[in-house]
């Protein structure tokens, strides 16, 4: 079925004007689930609620198809099908079934324009005020204590600080509630067949994806993400999904888009992985003397100074470490007071680097770190 968007759009246009004014009234039934409650349209589709999900989802899939084709299918374009092609060769998929699965396929102009501004791109005294706010602590206090067993019980099994998952979570999709509206099979296929900069990524985050839908029986056209086609509430994107999610409840679903258990576990699975070391401190304040220090400020994101070159450099850090530690010099963007730009340097330790694998950015692991810590004290270790 290779089909041009543009030759359809005609014909179907006529239809989407009736169909538009026919789902009117569907529409006002389907929207409170599909616009305000991503948890259930993102959600994994267990086994045995499959099939008593048959109706809805027909009557969901016929809405989206209708309101996609509006807009234009994706394009059957080399690229798709050579995609396509690699997953019946590989991974045995059905053929016919993938061309009519990207035929409801939708490529995102909005997805093409967030791509290419993203919020690391702030200095950060603005970064941080996004995150830094009473709502978003209060927040994290909040989750915390609704959820304060499987937290204890996770931090207890893998030495991963509750306070770091919690703002994990926090600065991710505040704490579930907003995980992103885009399905990511539309996320991924913008991406992947129409922004050449990152497209073996997201080919390859599709590719999981589809392989990820198919284990854990998920419809592909149902869960919704970010732009970028992260997931659920910890925005895992399909390949960490595939290699850290985990089941904490016992019901062999790895669901991180409804199960805090889940969830909780799933994050901590993938500090672990990444080697956490439990009870190492994670970013600790640095004072400098002179400009010697410049030189080792470096877009390198891994420790790479001992404390005796710490010193050479008239770097003083503000607490004692064990000799062998090595740190990352960190300098922070402060708001320019008259003429003058500010920094804060840190030293950032092997715990800081684990944060910046969750997303490769010093401002966001910098954002998770002081959030954790503001939560931290509002809420207070023990309940
Ligand atoms: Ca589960």
């Amino acid at each position: 079925m290779k089909v041009q968007a543009g030759s359809r759009l005609k014909v179907q246009g006529l239809r989407c004007l009736l169909l538009q004014r026919i789902s009117k009234k569907i529409h006002f039934v389907i929207s409170p689930i599909m616009e305000t409650s991503p948890k259930i349209v993102g959600a994994k589709l267990k086994a045995q609620n499959y099939s008593s999900m048959f109706g809805l989802k027909n009557l969901t899939y016929i809405l989206c198809f209708s309101l996609i084709s509006c807009a234009g299918n994706i394009k059957y374009t080399k690229s798709v099908d050579t995609f396509i092609n690699k997953m019946v060769t590989t991974h045995q998929f059905d053929e016919a079934k993938l061309n009519e699965l990207f035929q409801s396929v939708e490529i995102k102009e909005a997805i093409l324009k967030k791509i290419s501004s993203p919020a690391e791109g702030m200095p950060w005294y603005k970064y941080r005020k996004i995150f830094m706010t009473e709502a978003r602590i209060d927040g994290g206090v909040k989750f915390w204590r609704e959820n304060e067993s499987a937290l204890s019980a996770v931090e207890q099994k893998t030495g991963v600080p509750a306070e770091i998952i919690v703002a994990i979570l926090g600065v991710e999709t505040f704490y579930g509630q907003k995980t992103g509206n885009y399905r990511v099979i539309d996320a991924l296929s913008t991406l992947g067949f129409s922004y050449p900069p990152r497209s073996p990524f997201f080919l390859g985050e599709l590719e999981n994806y589809l392989l990820l839908c198919r284990d854990e029986h998920i419809n592909p056209l149902e869960p919704v993400g970010s732009y970028a086609g992260a997931m659920g509430m910890p925005q895992f994107m399909p390949s960490s999904f595939r290699s850290y999610a985990v089941d904490f409840n016992g019901d062999s679903y790895r669901d991180i888009w409804h199960d805090s258990g889940d969830v909780i576990a799933s994050v901590a699975n993938y500090f672990v992985k990444h080697q956490w070391q439990t009870g190492q401190a994670i970013v600790i304040p640095v004072s400098a003397t002179g400009d010697a220090y410049k030189t080792a400020l470096t877009r390198e994101l891994k420790p790479d100074l001992s404390l005796a070159k710490l010193e050479l450099l008239n770097l003083t850090i503000s607490r004692s470490l064990p000799l062998h530690t090595k740190v990352k010099l960190l300098a922070f963007e402060q708001e320019p007071l008259g003429q003058k730009p500010g920094e804060e340097l840190w030293a950032g330790l092997d715990n800081f680097y684990v944060i910046t694998r969750y997303n490769h950015s010093p401002l966001y692991a910098m954002a998770v770190y002081q959030l954790s810590q503001s939560i931290l004290n509002k809420k207070g270790k023990i309940p």
